[in-house]
């Protein structure tokens, strides 16, 4: 018996990549930029194909992913942004509803919507996640939206690669 493997390469060759970043904490947000732009290019994203679309805070994300999506222009929205507890429940609507409202940016259009919002319980925690301790979550997104990009593509060819007795170069065999 053989098992058909599939999953998408971490090829970013070709790809227009739309990233959306808030700038509701910009000391947080800017490295998770950074550390997107710097995963995209290492990947073979062209910088000119790159597209950066700012908004004013985590909330707003979702409905701009959206309409990002929608123009067709661009074959993957990244996420980004920084939503830090404080003194009052606010934390828990914003963080909760961007989440909320990017897996639902992600079920509606037709390309990947990567969720790159780091939610966190003290400065320090969000610091960890933008490029120090824990890494930088937007270096994290960036590669899972190259990784879903070439994914989707692939699945929309599907039908003709099984058709096709031998694997098509972005699936095996086992
Ligand atoms: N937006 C964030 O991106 N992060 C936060 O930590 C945050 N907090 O805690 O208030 C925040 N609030 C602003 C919100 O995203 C909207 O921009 C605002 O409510 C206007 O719609």
């Amino acid at each position: 018996m053989m098992t058909w493997i599939h999953e998408g390469k971490l090829d970013g060759t070709g790809i227009k990549p739309a990233v959306v970043v808030s700038r509701f904490n910009s000391f947080i947000t800017k490295k998770l930029l950074d550390g997107a732009l710097d995963c995209l290019e290492r990947h073979g994203v062209n910088t000119d194909d790159i597209n950066v679309f700012w908004v004013p805070g985590a909330w707003e994300i979702p409905p701009v992913s959206v309409r990002i999506a929608d123009t067709g222009k661009f074959d993957c929205v990244i996420c980004l942004g920084a939503v830090i507890r404080g003194e009052t429940p606010h934390f828990e609507y914003v963080s909760a509803e961007s989440a909320k409202g990017v897996a639902q940016a992600a079920m509606l259009t037709d390309v990947p919507v990567i969720y790159g919002i780091i939610t966190a319980d003290t400065v320090d925690q969000a610091v960890d996640r933008a490029g120090t301790k824990s890494g930088n979550k937007g270096f994290d997104a960036a590669m899972t939206a190259i990784e879903m990009t070439a994914l989707y593509e692939y699945v929309a060819d599907l039908e003709e690669s099984m058709d096709d007795s031998s694997p098509e170069e972005e699936s095996t065999k086992e």
